[in-house]
């Protein structure tokens, strides 16, 4: 029975291949994993629940063994003055975790949920919305994020596309209710092979415009389901050689295309917050958005510097070769911390492999800085992270999301454990110290010249300078975790 739907999976890619201009999801899987179940039934709602025999997730604390339960995730508790949910505005990724399959470029879809039945029809996409609601409900998460077309399906025509945006999009609104939100929405510009040279950077201007009608109405979309934010791409976000690109030309108009949707922003009324998500190379290797700090740059540059703010993903700082504290901390101090999207990199593969963030230590540091910008409110952390190919049972998505759920509240916790220590923060204090004083004042208040600082130098002689002590706060930061 798996053998036969795995052959099945792999015709379905090839036909893809021929029919790929007007299929731009990533392909469905065509057979439910679970034997008996209602493969290849029709399309239509679903009767009964998705997940049966998954109950509502419930915090049992550290030494429970049940996989299905918060070990460190105690959504009511208050921790520094605040509940753990509202530190943590948790998300679910509708593309990693209803639309990916397990496929990568050497292999076919693994996953093959029960409720999918080969089809990326309309009626499909409505089954899986609902699916979407009822995860979020028994995992206790009140938010979620999308790209436009993983949650419905691209039509013939634009119009067609719309309409089928918008029927999904009204029924999004009725699940919502009053206790779902949405953290962000975007539009997914990179699949579909008119956006093979990009879509605000492309050198069609009939692309440029083709894109801006769909972040046009994803922005539509997503006020209308009361986003909080909305993520902004410009699609596949750069130029893959300065031979044949006219690197300046193309960075002009992304600012322009940026500019535009501000305008609409605020034409409609919007007042969620823009964000732009650095990430260098993947699929081009020149990126206006390369890092957090290039990204500020870039913002600053062409004036849009008040109108966006940063979504930092951790796989991606891990790409541009800093850690994800650093993209952190450069995005908070520039003002521009808006949202994390909750990942890791593999430190072997130098892909964006979204694995659910588990390590504590690293959860610790990106916590600090969430303490430190006083919250990410209206952002929240969004996993844009996805099962190991090798992961198949329908259990694994709660698994994977309780997980890295826990690794972060315990991040937080952690975090709250140093504050409360106060040690390391008395030991970098005690770093800057010199400073604390009317010589130091002056310069970091910008009244220090250097004739001043001269006049001293000679006065005091060779500085004495004392050990950086590095050692000693990894070892308080290690007592914590
Ligand atoms: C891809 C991005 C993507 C965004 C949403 O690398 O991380 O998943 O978060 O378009
Ligand atoms: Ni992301
Ligand atoms: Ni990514």
């Amino acid at each position: 029975m798996r053998e036969r739907n795995v052959g099945k999976c792999l015709l379905f890619l090839l036909c893809l291949n021929v029919v790929s201009s007007v299929v731009i999801a990533a392909a469905p899987p065509t057979c439910p994993a679970d034997t008996g179940s209602d493969c290849g039934s029709d399309s239509g709602e679903w009767e009964g629940e998705f997940f049966p025999g998954i109950p509502k997730i419930e915090y049992e604390g550290p030494s429970s063994k049940n996989p299905l339960s918060f070990k460190w995730y105690n959504a009511e508790e208050e921790i520094l003055g605040e509940k753990m949910k509202d530190w943590m505005r948790f998300s679910v990724a509708f593309w990693h975790t209803f639309r990916g399959t397990g496929a990568d470029p050497f292999g076919a879809p693994t996953k093959t949920w029960p409720w999918e039945d080969g089809t990326n029809s309309l009626a499909m996409a409505k089954r899986r919305l609902r699916a979407n609601f009822e995860f979020l409900e028994k995992l206790g998460v009140e938010r979620w994020c999308f790209h436009d077309r993983d949650i419905a399906p691209e039509g013939k025509t634009l119009e067609e596309t719309n309409a089928n945006l918008d029927e999904v999009v009204a029924l999004a609104k009725e699940l919502q209710g009053d206790k779902i939100h949405l953290l962000w929405g975007t539009a997914q510009l990179f699949l579909q092979p008119r956006y093979m040279h990009g879509a605000a950077t492309s050198s069609e201007l009939g692309v440029y415009a083709y894109a801006a009608a769909q972040v046009k109405k994803a922005m539509e979309v997503t006020h209308y389901l009361g986003g909080e934010n909305y993520v902004f791409w410009g699609g596949r976000e750069g130029y893959q050689s300065l031979l044949n690109t006219d690197m300046e030309r193309e960075l002009n108009h992304m600012a322009r295309f940026m500019e535009a949707a501000v305008a609409y922003k605020k034409k409609i009324g919007f007042n969620g917050t823009l964000l732009i998500e650095p990430k260098p190379q993947e699929p081009t290797k020149h990126q206006y958005d390369w890092d957090a700090a290039t990204s500020a740059n870039f913002l600053r540059k062409y004036g849009l510097i008040g109108e966006f703010k940063l979504n930092i993903e951790c796989n991606h700082a891990t790409l541009a070769g800093h850690s994800c504290h650093h993209e952190l901390e450069t995005a908070r101090i520039n003002g521009l911390l808006g949202n994390i999207d909750a990942n890791s990199g593999d430190p072997q593969i130098g892909w964006d492999t979204d694995q659910f963030l588990m390590d504590v230590a690293e959860a610790t540091l990106v916590m600090q800085t969430v303490i430190k910008n006083g919250g990410l409110a209206p952002g929240g952390f969004n996993f844009d992270a996805k099962l190991r190919r090798e992961s198949t049972d329908v259990e694994d998505l709660f698994i994977a999301h309780i997980a890295g759920m826990d690794t972060l509240a315990r991040g937080l916790r952690n975090a709250a454990k140093l504050i409360e220590d106060g040690s390391l923060s008395d030991l970098v204090r005690k770093r800057y110290q010199s400073f604390d004083s009317e010589l130091g004042a002056a310069i970091e208040s910008g009244k220090a010249d250097f004739e001043l600082l001269e006049k001293k130098a000679l006065e005091w002689g060779e500085p004495k300078v004392p050990s950086g002590k590095q050692e000693l706060a990894e070892m308080i930061f290690q007592s914590a975790l």
